[in-house]
């Protein structure tokens, strides 16, 4: 019985996290305390329903903002903050320099090379994902190894 429950637990958990969009390549890039971290990421979602990015926070920044960084006809760059953005059902979205980014406000500690950034994203199914972002100067040559456990 007891193993039966147990086995029941563990396929809950499997489900609930097979369903929200998982994180791939986070990274930020070094930033003094006090200024403005720049973090940037890849999100799939390869089970779930549409979903969309709404939100996330970190313990080292009192703010984080999710920006676009749009080009004009005239070629100049500017960024706008996005409210949302969408994660399609089989699909994923790309966090980059120049397009999607998150702005760590306020940044509490020095973010240097090698150090990890930790933060929690918020979806509009409500699923919430924990990750780390990998302080570098470009993104991670290899996708950051999972926590699931192995089949
Ligand atoms: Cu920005």
């Amino acid at each position: 019985m007891r193993l039966l429950l147990s086995v029941l637990a563990a396929t809950l958990v499997a489900t609930t996290a097979a369903a929200a969009p998982q994180v791939e390549a986070a990274w930020s890039r070094p930033a003094a305390q006090g200024t403005t971290g720049a973090g940037f990421l890849t999100l799939s979602n390869p089970k779930g329903p549409a979903d969309a990015l709404i939100g996330i926070e970190s313990p080292l920044s009192g703010h984080v903002m999710i920006h676009q960084t749009t080009m004009t006809a005239g070629g100049v760059s500017s960024m706008a903050m996005v409210s949302q953005v969408p994660v399609p059902a089989g699909g994923r979205v790309t966090f980059s320099p120049g397009g999607y980014h998150l702005m760590f406000m306020g940044l509490t500690k020095a973010l240097n090379v090698g150090d990890t950034l930790p933060a929690t994203l918020t979806f509009s199914s409500g699923a919430k994902v924990k990750t780390a972002f990998v302080v570098g100067l470009t993104t991670p040559a290899a996708p950051r190894p999972t926590a699931k456990p192995a089949h």
